[in-house]
């Protein structure tokens, strides 16, 4: 038994996010699912953190919240030697990797939920002016992407993967099945493909097959994703 414990749930976009993070910092980590639609695990859950989102990182008895933070302690405290997700070297550089997890957070990740968030709702309560609002974020988001990818370095701050593209890929995997990266953001499509075949990230898409079924937006999944016998990540 490890002294972490994440509370997580296999399809949500920012568990993910941490997942690809344990991998790469090399940490180990319990992994409890937490099943929000049941009021007794919710009431236990808000009890930890009150704001009541996931994932939740417990290391010993003290509870962090937000991927960001969580990712960050990780690193502070429980990574392999020589692995990090913000460069400890280099605080200008740091600083990027925090803006563009910013960026993933704010303007991909949450126009995207927007959209899951809608086709949750009975028919008659959906909102056709926030999915068309969320449509333009993401695709003025991605335009932002794609012009920040037309500089040197393979991933999104530089040449190393950070904590920016643990936030990218997630984010990314679920906002192209609402609004796919239109034709002209050439860099942004061949960074989301680096992105899938990165092992962490692939460890991670291949580990919610299963779940796939039960995500609102699976008609816009590409079938590589949904079916492992189309493409297996490696
Ligand atoms: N800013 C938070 C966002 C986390 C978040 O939005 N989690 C979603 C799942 S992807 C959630 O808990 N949704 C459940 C709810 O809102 O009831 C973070 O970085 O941890």
């Amino acid at each position: 038994m490890s002294a972490l414990t994440l509370h997580y749930h296999p399809l949500s976009s920012y568990c993910h996010k941490v997942l690809i993070a344990l991998e790469v910092l090399g940490v180990e980590c319990d992994m409890r699912l937490l099943n929000l639609g049941d009021a007794t695990e919710r009431a236990a859950f808000l009890a930890l953190w009150p704001v009541g989102k996931m994932p939740l990182l417990i290391d010993q008895s003290r509870a962090i919240p937000e991927t960001s933070v969580i990712i960050e302690h990780l690193q502070l405290h429980h990574a392999r030697r020589g692995r990090s997700l913000i460069p400890l070297d280099d605080a200008d550089i740091a600083l990027q990797v925090r803006l563009w997890d910013r960026v993933m957070d704010q303007y991909v990740m949450t126009p995207m939920q927007g959209f899951t968030a809608d086709l949750l709702r009975p028919e008659d309560a959906r909102d056709p002016l926030g999915v068309a609002q969320a449509r333009e974020r993401l695709l003025s988001s991605y335009a932002l992407i794609d012009q920040q990818l037309q500089g040197p370095g393979t991933w999104l701050v530089g040449d190393s993967f950070t904590l920016a593209d643990c936030a990218a890929a997630p984010a990314l995997f679920y906002a192209v099945t609402y609004a796919p990266v239109p034709s002209e953001h050439a860099h942004l499509a061949a960074y989301f493909e680096r992105l899938m075949a990165h092992p962490a990230v692939a460890s991670a898409v291949a580990r919610r097959w299963p779940w796939f079924k039960f995500y609102p937006g699976r008609a816009g999944l590409a079938r590589r994703f949904f079916d492992p016998e189309q493409s297996a990540p490696a």
